[in-house]
C-alpha cells in the first residue's frame, strides 16, 4: 500500500469536533518525544504534515489526517496526545486520561492504535499501562520501534525482543522497526497496516455502523 495524498482535517479536543463519520482509523500513541509525527510523515511522505517538536508535551488535541491510498482503502491516520511528560500537571494528565477513554470508547472505525515506543529504551511503566489499556480495549497487536537508526544491526533483535516481553506482547502481534532519519521500516509498517484495514474492512459509506 502506498499513500498518495494525506491532509489534516480535525483537531480536536473533545468528540463533538470529531469526524462525523466512521471511516477506518488507525492511531498512533506513545511517549512524548517518541517519534510519533516524524513517522507520521514518513509514512505519508510529507515533510510537515505533522509538526515535529524540540519540546516534548506540547501537542494537546487529538489530530485526524485523511488518507488517500493507491488502493481502494480510504482511511485516517489519527495522532493522539503523547504522555510521560514530566512537566505535566496532574490536571492535564486527567484531561489526557479523559480524552484517550473518550475516543477509544466512542469510534466505530477505530481498526487499531499502534504504540510507539523508543528502540533503545526498556518500555517505561506508562508504556506497559497504555498496552495493556489497548488489550483491554481489544485495539492491541501492532507496535513500532522508532529511532532504529540509533543501534545496531546486532542490537535491533535483541532490543525487539526485550520490547516483546516487556509489554507481554502476543506472539502474533507485530513489532515493526523504523527510522525517519534514514527513512527505513515504513512499507513494512505500510503492509501491517494495510492488513489491519483489509482484514476489518467493511463497505465504505455503511454509516449506520453495521457488524464488519
Ligand atoms: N535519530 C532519530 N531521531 C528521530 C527519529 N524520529 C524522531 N526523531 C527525533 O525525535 C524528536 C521527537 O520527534 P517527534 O516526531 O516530534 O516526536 P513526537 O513527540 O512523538 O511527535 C525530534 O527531535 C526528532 O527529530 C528517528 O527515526 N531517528
Ligand atoms: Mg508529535
Amino acid at each position: 500500500m502506498r499513500i498518495k495524498k494525506a491532509e489534516i482535517t480535525a483537531v480536536c479536543a473533545r468528540k463533538n469536533q470529531y469526524p462525523a463519520d466512521d471511516r477506518q482509523e488507525i492511531a498512533f500513541a506513545g511517549r512524548s518525544n517518541v517519534g510519533k509525527s516524524s513517522l507520521i510523515n514518513l509514512l505519508t511522505g510529507r515533510k510537515k504534515l505533522a509538526k515535529i517538536s524540540g519540546s516534548p508535551g506540547k501537542t494537546r488535541t487529538i489530530n485526524f489526517y485523511e488518507i488517500t491510498t493507491d488502493l481502494d482503502v480510504p482511511f485516517r491516520i489519527v495522532d493522539l496526545p503523547g504522555y510521560g511528560y514530566a512537566k505535566v500537571s496532574k490536571s492535564m494528565s486527567a484531561d489526557w486520561g479523559r480524552m484517550m477513554e473518550e475516543y477509544f470508547t466512542v469510534r466505530d472505525g477505530l481498526r487499531r492504535v499502534i504504540l510507539l515506543v523508543d528502540i533503545r529504551h526498556e518500555p517505561t511503566k506508562q508504556d506497559v499501562q497504555m498496552y495493556d489499556y489497548l488489550k483491554y480495549y481489544g485495539l492491541d497487536g501492532t507496535v513500532v520501534a522508532t529511532k532504529a537508526d540509533k543501534v545496531s544491526r546486532n542490537q535491533l533483535a535483541k532490543q525487539k525482543k526485550m520490547i516483546r516481553s516487556a509489554l507481554r506482547m502476543a506472539a502474533d502481534d507485530d513489532i515493526v522497526c523504523v527510522s525517519a532519519l534514514k527513512k527505513t521500516g515504513q512499507d513494512e509498517l505500510l503492509d501491517v497496516m494495510q492488513a489491519i484495514l483489509e482484514s476489518g474492512s467493511f463497505e465504505e459509506g455503511n454509516e449506520d455502523g453495521g457488524e464488519e
